[in-house]
């Protein structure tokens, strides 16, 4: 079992409880932080919790996340959310490889590509393409058309840019693997079950040498399942 962050264990002293986890697997953030967990080795629990869901445990759990999103992390009771500071956190609190790069301009690269995905790829690429263009369709649900149009015609561009910056390094914030790469697993792992996802992504060497590569690590095929 993993120590936690800051704590000496000594004789008269509880050790800390594993890192508690709140959140559905389907989920795009929950996956993330399953990621980082598994790259850095650190055992922890999982609570599921289907968001879209009104459960009465869905209340509860509004008490850990105010604004009703997940995931959120629950570590001997010191509380958090926002899967940027929970991967950091995970990061720089428990042993295992670094997975932030010490070099200021790599972190900045980092960094803004967390921002990108936050920003611009999670909305277009997976709601806009996989929901719109995969998910409803297999529901049974009417497409909103204008959009899936709007998401199409915007992840060539959003994929012209990410496959710049994978052709400056074998990992997205360089020599070695980072959050910035792992923050784009999931959103890539649903825009892929599209067809058109395939064939945009089909059109940029260096992004598909990078997810050939990020696709095959153990972290990213043991958080493959989503229910
Ligand atoms: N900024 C949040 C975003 C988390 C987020 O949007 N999670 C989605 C699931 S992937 C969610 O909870 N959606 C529920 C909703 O929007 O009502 C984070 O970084 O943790």
């Amino acid at each position: 079992m993993e120590d936690g962050p800051g704590s000496t264990l000594s004789t008269g002293q509880l050790p800390m409880a594993l890192p508690l986890l709140y959140g559905a697997n389907y989920s795009v953030y929950v996956r993330i932080a399953r990621i980082v967990f598994a790259e850095k080795e650190v055992a922890y629990e999982q609570e599921q919790v289907d968001i879209f869901s009104d459960s009465e445990s869905n209340s509860r759990y509004r008490m850990i996340h105010p604004f009703g999103k997940i995931p959120a992390l629950d570590h001997d009771g010191f509380l958090l959310f926002e899967t940027s500071a929970i991967t950091r956190y995970i990061d720089e609190g428990f042993s295992g490889p670094c997975l932030q790069p010490t070099d200021a301009k790599r972190r900045a690269r980092m960094n803004q590509i967390i921002g990108i995905a936050d920003n611009y790829l999670y909305q277009e690429l997976v709601w806009g393409i996989y929901v719109e263009g995969v998910e409803k369709p297999a529901r049974g649900e009417a497409r909103d058309h204008g959009r899936f149009s709007k998401a199409l015609s915007l992840a060539p561009r959003y994929l012209e840019v990410m496959d710049a910056f994978a052709a400056q390094a074998p990992w997205m914030a360089g020599a070695d693997i980072s959050l910035a790469d792992l923050h784009l697993v999931p959103i890539f792992a649903y825009f892929l079950k599209a067809e058109q996802g395939q064939q945009i992504l089909q059109q940029r060497p260096a992004l598909s040498a990078w997810w050939d590569r990020v696709s095959s690590r153990p972290s990213v095929k043991s958080t493959d399942q989503v229910s």
